[in-house]
């Protein structure tokens, strides 16, 4: 690796913190230091980034001793920060593994908590902030990463309040029940809430982040926290008020040259080759994992050996490839389970090896990538049972390389990675029936549908890979800090301005390096606009209530995830700042591709407010075109039925919404029915009784209605509705008040009161009714519905999540939907992406 000494005051507009610095120290035999390149997602994501924005990398060599002094490899300005034998000891193998990796993995092995470890992570953490400090630009954009460092946003921030400071957490952040036993559980907070921007792996972990905050007295409201303008923590520095947003952005890998590997025809020799030294088994079974407690690898090794005991699978025609990197062998724990490993190891290979072919391959070493790329492409079945796990690139590296759309992925449900490969066979590795199950299923997986679920994988994997994952996150990050410290005069506060200025920085880094490219880049500069507009819509999508409001609503316990029927913030807003499209959320994105893997779906949703914007006059309701379009091509489809299902009368409902000819159609809250198939025979007349009933209350209605301006009845088949939505706030409040008070509260009328409507009707039906009825006459074996009203409540709780059902709220407003979109041009995205998905 060429490399030459920096100037010393070279002070850079990027820089990016991390315990390790991206090279390996190699000494030769005569003494002389060179420095390798140690391959890794994160430093070929930023690589290009770095070069083009003379960037820094802040971080350790790997050895102790003395750091040398900062040096350039590949266009990185890399500063070494030194760590003694006694910090490895205390910061590193102590408080950052010995304590925090197993706290913020679930516990699973016993966290230790010394303060002596823990006034060493205070001291190097401090270290890794003076070094950035140094060598950080005005204004430059600093990016720390991970566990190790995260008090150095805070100390960095108070040495330099002028720089912008992002954080990303590789690993969980455990809830709060666990994170609360960390003895400097506030020191930890403050440290990373000197940051602007905080990324985290899945939204969850952003969540247990914000629970952290709340039950720590600070008030949060959309993925973001406020901190109050006083001294905090019983700092004595004095901290202007502002915000440090926090949300999800799932890392990812350099797909684009995984896959490249995999069609190497050299590699996928050495893949022929590695089966025929197996013994060309039937299937080949596959680990790969840093050698860690996290990873499941003992309770993979029992689902496998009794899977040998019962006969399920035999060696030498099944065998299993376990490949684990020494990792922290001088850390107690890890120790420990080296050991388990081993002798579980031996005592399979003992029971059920034959001479010259072990049931197990183990190999303690680490792998070039090329001889990864061809031990994924000769696996039948990719092993990943980690208990608890960030992300886990393994997986998605395996679904790189598998470019022959073949093979399949056994995933624990506990590494991020289940959250966007759901067609993988998701398992608990603690219930070993279940992995002993999912790894049959996956070995005997027909070549089609292998291809089904691979394609699906990839085609995510590929989407969303290393390099949008970091440019997602700096342009997110550079816009957060949005506001500026007030101890910085020199700093602009528009937000705009303020990507702009960023956007300045890196045309003119860019500039210096590569004109050509800067120019392009000017041309296509109104992306630098993005970052702004995703940080307005962290505003915009709320109210503009102030935070204190919510003090008591957030300080409040009970708010979780698990709590039903409650739709807590979406942390992951951004997905893609480049698409122009409105964002979807991860979560919801992943529940579509789930949703669009089962072989017969019902695709259901309500018209106004969903797939036609709400306009003054119903009758010139109309749905939006692109919308109509996906509906059209989804009805097309094999396998796919779509039902519109409205309040309004049927005739009115298709006369505005011009439907697609095969769907089916809901109106009147489910009292009239539409099937052009014919599956179903139409809506339910009324009996005597029911008759009687509703011209007395449609009376009733038409006399209010004749007392109070500029409202008006209609009626249906089985229901009468009074309309106030033309009418005055006052009088269409009384006249709703008199209804609800008559006519609604009559034995056998049934009252929907919808959004300036009171709907009654004389049949028990609901869209809940409606859909389940939907569901049995189309036999889907999962549903998607979207609704913006209370009267779709009904329908989104006939729904079942687990089952691979998909609820969506439209608008604010409580809700029991899983989901939520802004509006009916974001409903026309979710269905143009439910086209790609069920198109395949
Ligand atoms: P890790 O715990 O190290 O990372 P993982 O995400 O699986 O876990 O990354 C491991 C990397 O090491 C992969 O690129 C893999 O190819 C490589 N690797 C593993 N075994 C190897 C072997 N024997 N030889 C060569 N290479 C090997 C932490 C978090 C994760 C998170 C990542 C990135 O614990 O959850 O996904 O950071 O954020």
């Amino acid at each position: 690796m060429s490399q030459q000494q920096t100037e010393p005051d070279h002070r850079s507009d990027l820089v990016v913190v991390a315990n390790r610095l991206p090279v390996d120290r190699k000494v030769a035999p005569d003494g002389t230091t060179t420095w390798k390149p140690s391959p890794g997602g994160l430093v070929s994501a930023l690589e290009p980034v770095m070069q083009r924005n003379s960037g820094a990398w802040v971080g350790w060599t790997g050895a102790p001793g003395d750091a040398p002094e900062p040096f350039e490899a590949r266009g990185i300005h890399l500063i070494p920060v030194e760590l003694s034998k006694k910090d490895v000891e205390d910061f590193y193998e102590g408080m950052s593994n010995g304590a925090l990796w197993p706290l913020y993995h679930d516990v699973i092995a016993q966290p230790q908590f010394h303060r002596h470890w823990w006034e060493s992570y205070v001291r190097v953490n401090r270290r890794f902030a003076e070094k950035t400090a140094e060598n950080s630009a005005e204004n430059a954009l600093v990016w720390v990463q991970d566990y190790q460092l995260q008090l150095v946003p805070q100390m960095l921030r108070a040495l330099r309040p002028d720089l912008r400071i992002a954080f990303f957490n590789h690993i969980p952040f455990p809830p709060y029940e666990i994170f609360a036993q960390l003895p400097w559980r506030r020191q930890v907070l403050d440290g990373l809430l000197g940051a602007d921007q905080l990324g985290f792996q899945r939204p969850a972990d952003a969540n247990n982040f914000l629970r952290a905050c709340r039950r720590n007295g600070l008030a949060t409201r959309r993925g973001m926290v406020h901190l109050p303008a006083e001294p905090r923590f019983g700092s004595a520095d004095h901290h202007p008020s502002r915000e440090v947003r926090a949300a999800a952005f799932p890392i990812s890998i350099d797909s684009e040259s995984i896959d490249a590997l995999g069609r190497r025809p050299d590699i996928q020799e050495r893949a022929r080759e590695i089966r025929r030294e197996l013994g060309d088994p039937k299937v080949v079974l596959l680990g790969v994992d840093r050698l860690d407690y996290t990873k499941g690898i003992l309770h993979r090794l029992k689902a496998v050996e009794e899977l040998f005991a019962e006969e399920v699978l035999s060696p030498p025609d099944a065998v299993l490839v376990q490949v684990a990197t020494p990792s922290r062998d001088r850390v107690e724990e890890y120790e420990k389970m080296k050991r388990d490993v081993e002798v579980t190891v031996g005592r399979i290979n003992g029971d059920y090896g034959q001479l010259g072919h072990p049931a197990v391959h183990y190999l303690h070493q680490s792998q070039d990538r090329e001889e990864l790329a061809a031990l994924y492409l000769a696996a039948d079945v990719m092993l990943i049972t980690a208990l608890r796990d960030g992300m886990n690139l393994v997986a998605k590296e395996y679904v790189a390389t598998r470019h022959d759309e073949q093979g399949a992925l056994v995933l624990s449900e506990f590494a991020g990675a289940a959250i966007e490969l759901p067609q993988a066979f998701l398992v608990n590795p603690h219930d070993i029936d279940g992995v002993k199950a999912a790894i049959v299923r996956a070995a005997g997986l027909s070549p089609r549908e292998a291809t089904r679920r691979m394609r699906a994988m990839r085609r995510r994997v590929f989407e969303f890979d290393v390099a949008r994952w970091a440019s997602t996150f700096l342009k997110v990050a550079a816009s957060a800090a949005a506001e500026p410290p007030q101890s910085s005069p020199g700093r602009v506060s528009n937000p705009a301005t303020e990507s702009i200025e960023l956007s300045a920085i890196l045309a003119a880094a860019e500039a210096r390096n590569d004109p050509a490219a800067a120019e392009a880049r000017a041309e296509s500069d109104s992306t630098a606009q993005v970052p702004v507009d995703e940080g307005q819509k962290y505003w915009e999508a709320g109210d503009s209530t102030p935070y204190d409001a919510y003090d008591e609503k957030d300080l409040d316990d009970t708010e979780g995830l698990e709590e039903p029927g409650h739709v807590l913030d979406d942390p992951l807003v951004v997905i893609d700042p480049e698409n122009r499209r409105p964002a979807l959320s991860l979560g919801l994105v992943t529940a579509l591709e789930g949703f669009a893997m089962h072989p017969s779906l019902l695709i259901a949703l309500d018209f106004d407010g969903v797939i036609s914007p709400i306009v003054a006059d119903p009758a010139a309701a109309r749905p939006l075109p692109s919308a109509l379009r996906s509906l059209n091509a989804l009805a097309a489809l094999p396998g796919v039925r779509v039902a519109l299902v409205s309040g309004r009368q049927l005739d009115d409902l298709v006369r505005v919404a011009t439907p697609p000819a095969r769907a089916l159609l809901v109106g009147s809250h489910g009292a009239e029915f539409s099937d052009p198939l014919g599956e179903s025979s139409a809506g339910s007349p009324l009996t005597d009784a029911q008759a009687e009933l509703l011209a007395k209350a449609t009376a009733e209605l038409e006399a209010i209605s004749s007392r109070h301006e500029g409202t008006h009845v209609e009626t249906k088949p089985t229901g009468v509705v009074l309309h106030t939505r033309r009418a005055m706030r006052p009088v269409a409040a009384k006249a709703t008040q008199e209804a609800l008070d008559g006519p609604a509260s009559w034995p056998g009328v049934h009252l929907t009161h919808g959004k300036e409507v009171v709907e009654l009707s004389v049949v028990s039906v609901t869209k809940g009714t409606a859909l389940r009825r939907l569901r049995s006459i189309t036999g889907a074996d999962a549903v998607l519905y979207a609704g913006d009203d209370v009267t779709d409540e009904r329908a989104f709780a006939v729904l079942r999540t687990e089952a691979g059902d998909v609820s969506v709220r439209v608008g604010s407003g409580e809700t029991r939907a899983d989901h939520r979109l802004g509006s009916p041009d974001e409903v026309a995205t979710m269905l143009g992406l439910l086209v790609d998905l069920c198109g395949e």
